[in-house]
């Protein structure tokens, strides 16, 4: 097979051309071909060397896929100083995203060019992992503490004219890269430029970089709170202001193996892929027609219509939001201003792209407004009936060949498809609130929904900034049916022993965004209440999973809505206080149902919780409501707060050990409930076989 590295002299100057699509990684053989090449222009007639790719972007990084495999030489380190103790002048030529290893490579090199439109950046910590191939050691004697730290920490990629003036890169180009680069080289070597190497530079903290450190630390204690790696990260900074280059090489690749074998690395790879597995549909031919969306409807001006029309009109489409009359319209034009208010002090949008964006939004409330929408979604009360009213005026109105979608969160896609004479354009989008921040979107796949009307939504989605999942239709499609058991536990750990702030501290501990009953509390206890009183008895369940929520209720407390909930919430900083009267109608409710409280062990609430979602997820993937295992990972760290360096909670029970988790479970069913945890026959049969989930594939 040939090599994925070309090597050609072009008059004076070496040019080593990388061309392994499609984000040319660091793959073996792309190490091994650029050792040849630099080992051929070290004895050849050139006068320097030039690094640059062909494709779309210049080296992405180190090649994923290799990862938790045996490392294969030549490894990056040994090619990176090769490459830095070249006789020859070297210069790289970036395009596209210099990632990782990709800009490790660059800072390897004597002299960094980029086009204007480029982006630099070291995005390990993002995969669990920091810099481990020079990057920690070079980058601060290259461009200095605050950038270094800046870039390590945070793993954003930042633009090439930020690179430039952090002399992360020395020279920016239009376009002609490459010619501009080969001429370039020979003008450094014509003027006897010197051959600069990063590990000849020296590199000190000064007092304010030491605080920025601190800082950073504890910013990232915050933002990354329960990671490994990018504390790890910073460490390496400091070893390169106390260390020599080599003995900090040394550190760093120490550190760097302490981030690789930690389980959180293994997690946040998963989830690399995991996304983008997510957005493709297994047996939908990728050429499938897509409609082009340029014209939204968006039915209901409440808080979810308001947030979805937000998606569509910042990516530039043009929106329809009606609702019933025009106070209701006016008032979702209100909140949606009032949105964008916050955005522009937070200096996240400008007035000008806020103007841009509501002049994207016409507001109605003739139906007739949305006779030529490309895509229309419904997104009034929770209610099927009202829901169907909504579908089949949608279906006299609508042009032929229009998507209508529901962002219904728990309606049968199938019934409301059925009031309608093109049940084929009919499916679920399920944005997740607040709509125009949350990331996931369930797209949820009716019966008879069309191939290009499940093309046209993926696409979308991503078009808008989303992380689309497929969906089949079942009661509430893969993430909230799994809320179900999650919250089912949650108020037995309570009824049986617990106290909220001991549920929500032991998974907040363990690395959920929010525990579940402050979760509760800021959706709003009334939610639940209200779809409890349209179940019968039979069909709420336990009485002992509702009774104390209903009865908080009751008592006006409906979360951070009206100031109290499970916990009483501080009028100024909205901060959640324990409260005693919540713990007197709980022992008072445990005292009613003859249930004697025990002290329960923060490791059984989170077991208790997290398997709950594991073995749900289970019964999702083998009833095909989900394609793979990763997507239902995938909803549950974009649309619930799942830590990410856990990888979701079907990666979570893999990495425990499906034998070991259906053990628990098994326990858990003679100990607490046999109806309440039957393994699922997926686990089951994993447990059996030594299978994986992650190979599991929806029939
Ligand atoms: N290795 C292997 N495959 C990769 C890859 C990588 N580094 N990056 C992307 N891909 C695949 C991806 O899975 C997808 O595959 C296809 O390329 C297109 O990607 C030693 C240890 C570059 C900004 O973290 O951020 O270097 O689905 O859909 O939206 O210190 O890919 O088509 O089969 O994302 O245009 C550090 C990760 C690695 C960069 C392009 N580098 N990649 O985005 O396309 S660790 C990264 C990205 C490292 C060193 C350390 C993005 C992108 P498929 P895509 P995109």
């Amino acid at each position: 097979m040939s090599s994925p590295v070309s090597y050609a002299l072009h008059d004076t100057v070496g040019v080593i051309t990388i061309d392994n699509p499609p984000v040319n990684a660091l793959s073996q053989a792309v190490r091994a071909g650029i050792v040849d090449a630099l080992e051929q222009a070290a004895s050849d007639s050139s006068e320097a060397v030039v690094i640059a790719c062909a494709g779309r972007t210049f080296i992405a990084g180190a090649d994923i896929t290799e990862f938790g495999r045996p490392p294969q030489e030549p490894f990056l380190p040994f090619l990176l100083d090769q490459l830095e103790q070249h006789p020859k002048l070297t210069v790289a030529a970036i395009h596209g995203t210099a990632l990782g290893g990709g800009l490790e490579t660059a800072l390897a090199c004597n002299y960094r060019m980029a086009l204007s439109s480029a982006k630099v950046g070291l995005p390990e910590v993002k995969l669990g992992l920091l810099p481990g191939a020079g990057g920690t050691q070079r980058l601060p004697r290259v461009a200095g503490a605050q950038a270094a730290i800046t870039m390590i920490g945070s793993g954003d990629p930042v633009s090439a004219s930020k690179a430039l003036a952090w002399s992360v890169i020395d020279r920016v180009v239009n376009d002609d890269l490459l010619t501009e680069a080969i001429s370039w080289a020979k003008e450094l070597v014509a003027s006897g430029a010197p051959q600069r190497k990063a590990c000849d530079e020296t590199f000190t903290l000064s007092d304010d970089d030491r605080q920025l450190i601190e800082t950073t630390r504890q910013a990232l204690n915050k933002k990354t709170r329960g990671e490994f790696a990018p504390q790890r990260a910073l460490d390496c900074i400091v070893a390169a202001a106390e260390l020599d280059f080599k003995a900090g090489l040394k550190r760093e690749r120490e550190l760097f193996i302490e981030c690789m074998s930690n389980p959180q690395a293994a997690a946040m790879q998963h989830m690399f892929f995991a996304e983008r597995e997510a957005a493709k549909v297994d047996g939908l031919d990728r050429n499938t027609p897509k409609v082009t969306i340029q014209k939204v409807g968006i039915i209901g001006a409440g808080t979810m219509g308001g947030g979805i029309a937000m998606c569509f009109a910042q990516a530039g489409m043009h929106v329809t939001l009606l609702d019933r009359d025009e106070d209701a319209v006016a008032q979702g034009i209100a909140r949606i201003e009032k949105n964008y208010a916050i955005s522009v002090k937070r200096g996240r949008l400008t007035d000008d792209q806020v103007s841009a964006i509501m002049g994207n939004i016409t507001p109605a409330t003739d139906y007739q407004a949305l006779a030529d929408a490309d895509l229309v979604i419904e997104a009034v009360f929770e209610n099927l009936a009202i829901k169907q009213d909504v579908f089949r005026t949608l279906d006299g109105i609508c042009k032929d060949g229009a998507i209508l979608a529901t962002n219904t969160s728990y309606q049968d896609v199938n019934a409301i498809a059925a009031v309608t004479q093109r049940p084929e354009w009919v499916l679920g989008m399920h944005f997740f609130s607040p709509a125009n921040v949350m990331r996931l979107l369930e797209v949820v796949r009716g019966e008879k929904s069309n191939d290009t009307v499940i093309a046209t939504a993926m696409a979308v989605a991503k078009t808008i900034g989303k992380t689309p999942v497929l969906a089949g239709v079942c009661y509430g499609f893969i993430g909230n049916r799994m809320l179900q058991p999650y919250f089912r536990e949650t108020s037995l750990c309570l009824i049986e022993g617990a106290t909220p702030a001991q549920i929500d501290g032991a998974m907040e501990r363990w690395g959920m965004a929010m525990g579940p009953l402050a979760v509760g509390d800021l959706a709003g206890l009334d939610i639940g209440y209200k779809a409890r009183e349209q179940l019968s008895d039979a069909e709420k369940g336990n009485p002992a999973s509702y009774l104390v929520a209903d009865r908080l209720v009751e008592a006006g407390r409906l979360g951070q809505k009206s100031g109290a909930g499970y916990y009483r919430y501080d009028p100024e900083t909205r901060a959640r206080l324990d409260d005693p009267d919540v713990m007197a109608i709980v022992e008072a409710t445990s005292a009613e149902l003859g249930i004697t409280r025990r002290a329960i062990s923060d490791e059984e609430i989170v077991d208790r919780l997290t398997l709950a979602l594991a073995n749900e997820g289970a019964r999702i993937l083998e009833e095909g409501i989900a394609q793979r295992a990763s997507d239902i990972d995938v909803v549950y760290i974009y649309g619930y707060g799942f830590p990410r360096f856990k990888g979701g909670p079907m990666h979570n029970a893999e990495a425990r050990g499906i034998a070991e988790v259906v053990a628990r479970i098994n326990e858990f069913a003679e100990t607490l409930s046999a109806e309440n945890w039957q393994p699922s026959q997926l686990l089951l049969d994993l447990a059996a076989s030594g299978g994986k989930l992650r190979d599991v594939k929806a029939h």
